[in-house]
């Protein structure tokens, strides 16, 4: 049995950045409702029972045709949201340290133009979707998946940040404005728990 991330912090703590009623909604509702149906598809597939999520959504071929759409959709949306929630603080420090700020200072040439970068990716993704930030094979990059898919069922490398830009993430707040909740979504990133996330 798959189980939500515990969040750190209080439905309210991240206003007035990202709301109440969205953070009520999105985690107790939409992420709830995606972990329940990926564990109710798991029922029928003992031999994925026990394995990680992980390597669930990196094996997704394997998984029985009437079964896959089901793990794909409902696997991604529990392991990205599990991402989401936990990179999220209401204490955000604003810049990442160490490695993180050496690594996105070599690729992207400083953090504002990764900021920004990061930011034309996920203003750009048309429909439901996320903005990645990726490492793989020592390198990072920033690339963007439809619905709940994302780069580990492409074997694309591992996420470091997850930016979700479906509508449920913030139009109780930003209505059209997906660029206005992008700006807040970077105010309360907790650097570490990315930082933390290199391989
Ligand atoms: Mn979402």
């Amino acid at each position: 049995m798959f189980e939500q991330i515990k969040l750190a912090y209080g439905f309210d703590a991240l206003e007035p950045f990202i709301d109440t009623l969205t953070m009520e909604t999105h985690y107790g509702k939409h992420h709830a409702l995606y972990t329940k149906n990926l564990n109710a598809a798991l029922e029928n597939l003992h031999g994925f029972r026990e394995k990680s999520i992980e390597e669930i959504l990196g094996q997704l071929e394997q998984i029985p045709d009437e079964y896959r759409i089901a793990v794909r959709n409902n696997g991604g949306g529990y392991y990205n949201h599990n991402l989401y929630f936990a990179q999220l603080t209401p204490n955000a420090g604003g810049m990442p340290k160490g490695d993180l700020l050496t690594n996105i200072n070599d690729t992207f040439g400083s953090f504002d133009a990764f900021k920004s970068q990061l930011s034309a990716a996920a203003a750009g993704q048309f429909g439901s979707g996320w903005a990645w930030l990726v490492q793989k094979n020592g390198n990072l990059y920033i690339t963007t998946s439809a619905n709940q898919d994302n780069p580990l069922m492409t074997n694309e490398g591992n996420i470091l940040l997850a930016l979700d830009v479906w509508e449920h993430a913030y139009y109780l707040k930003y209505k059209n404005m997906r660029a206005d909740y992008i700006k807040a979504f970077l105010q309360v990133v907790d650097w570490d728990v990315v930082g933390n996330r290199l391989a």
